[in-house]
């Protein structure tokens, strides 16, 4: 690969980790030829540290972020988010993993060290020199090719062991329908928001771009030599082979109980945003200096989703986390992967799909948006305050 746009020269970036209770400094560069900003896609922070558009800054500039860690174990991401730009940014390279621990997590005897792997997933698209190109359309940048952690056609070699996945939806519009070659099934643990309360037990999920879901795959009973495929069914992509190198004797168990969430209810008020044609929420396209809503500091709301069409709109929120309700019309279900809290949830075509949320964390400015990124880029975007 010769060319692409990376943060500290890595494809992804660097996966940053960092424990509740702890303070991340972090010092955004901008070596780009255009304006950036870096968002923290799941990290609760106050609105100066959340990577506004209003904040981006120039070429040369630089950017300090600072902020506490206060939030539930989760693998969350850090991507730019200049208006206008992102598509391109992101579809370049830069993205990269943040992954939150806590004591809560940390009691629960998960895969960790080599069994615990974050896997990046993206499609791409390369010239014949192999430099990352990006051809936005309307519809959302496709790639042509997957890569996984920056690596095309990977293989990893694994133990007979109980392996924790994190994986995260880095493509820029592609959804992904994930399974395991031999059709056997894996454990849903985690999302967006980190650990379920349940673990799952799944022979597929589906996720959005910006989505996570927290997999543990199970080797202990396949034969040193066999092999067996992380497949995508809805391109039909293989995204990575794992080869089985080494027998362990691994007497791990999977976990039932995960975690604790507590319900948000009883909600105060109501909002409806309908995601409109690939550029509009409510009838109007992004300016960076209109405020289209304010909302209380700590009461709980509930938020409708909705869209005549043009979707996928994987519909993104900053500022806080919030628990998915229902889905009618479309696909008409919840799935396993919508569990728990969440940032991000798919709305497909004809589709409603109602939330929970309550700001409680921090006032000021955030975004509600569509994380197809062209969608993003074109104006399927919202400022509101939190007051
Ligand atoms: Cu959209």
């Amino acid at each position: 690969m010769s060319s692409v746009w990376a943060y500290n020269g890595l494809l992804p970036g660097p996966t940053i980790r960092a424990s509740r209770g702890s303070t991340a400094q972090l010092n955004l560069v901008n070596g780009l030829s255009q304006e950036t900003i870096t968002h923290w896609h799941g990290m609760i922070v106050d609105h100066l540290n959340d990577g506004h558009p209003r904040y981006a800054i120039q070429p040369g500039g630089t950017y300090s972020y600072n902020f506490a860690i206060n939030q539930r174990a989760a693998m969350n991401w850090y991507h730019p988010h200049p208006d206008m730009l992102t598509g391109e940014q992101v579809a370049m390279g830069l993205a990269g993993a943040f992954i939150v621990n806590d004591s809560v997590e940390g009691a629960l005897g998960l895969p960790s060290g080599v069994y615990e792997v974050p896997l990046v997933i993206r499609d791409a698209k390369f010239d014949t020199a192999w430099n990352m190109l990006y051809k936005p359309r309307s519809g959302g940048f496709l790639g042509d090719t997957p890569l996984v952690n920056g690596t095309l056609n990977p293989k990893l070699d694994v133990d007979t062991a109980l392996y924790r996945f994190r994986v995260l939806n880095g493509s820029n519009s592609r959804i992904f329908g994930l399974t395991l070659g031999n059709n056997e099934p894996f454990t849903l643990i985690g999302n967006d928001g980190g650990l379920l309360e349940t673990s799952v037990p799944v022979t597929r999920v589906d996720m959005a771009n910006g989505e996570r879901v927290d997999l543990l795959i199970d080797f202990r009973q396949m034969a040193v030599g066999s092999s067996v495929l992380l497949r995508d069914l809805r391109s039909g992509w293989d995204f990575l082979q794992f080869v089985v190198a080494r027998k362990v004797n691994d007497t791990s168990t999977i976990p039932t109980s995960l975690s604790t969430i507590t319900r948000l209810s009883n909600p105060v008020r109501t909002r409806n945003f309908s995601f409109d044609g690939m550029s509009k929420i409510n009838g109007k396209e992004y300016d960076i200096n209109r405020i289209d809503f304010q909302v209380p500091f700590g009461e709980t709301e509930l938020w409708r989703f909705t869209t005549a069409g043009n979707a996928p709109h994987p519909v993104h929120v900053h500022g806080a986390s919030f628990q998915v309700q229902s889905r009618s019309g479309g696909r008409g279900q919840l799935y396993p992967w919508e569990r728990g809290w969440k940032d991000t949830v798919l709305l497909e075509d004809r589709e409603t799909v109602e939330v929970l949320i309550c700001f409680d964390a921090f006032k000021g400015l955030y975004l509600l948006h569509c994380h197809k990124l062209e969608h993003e880029d074109m104006g399927m975007m919202s400022n509101f305050q939190v007051v």
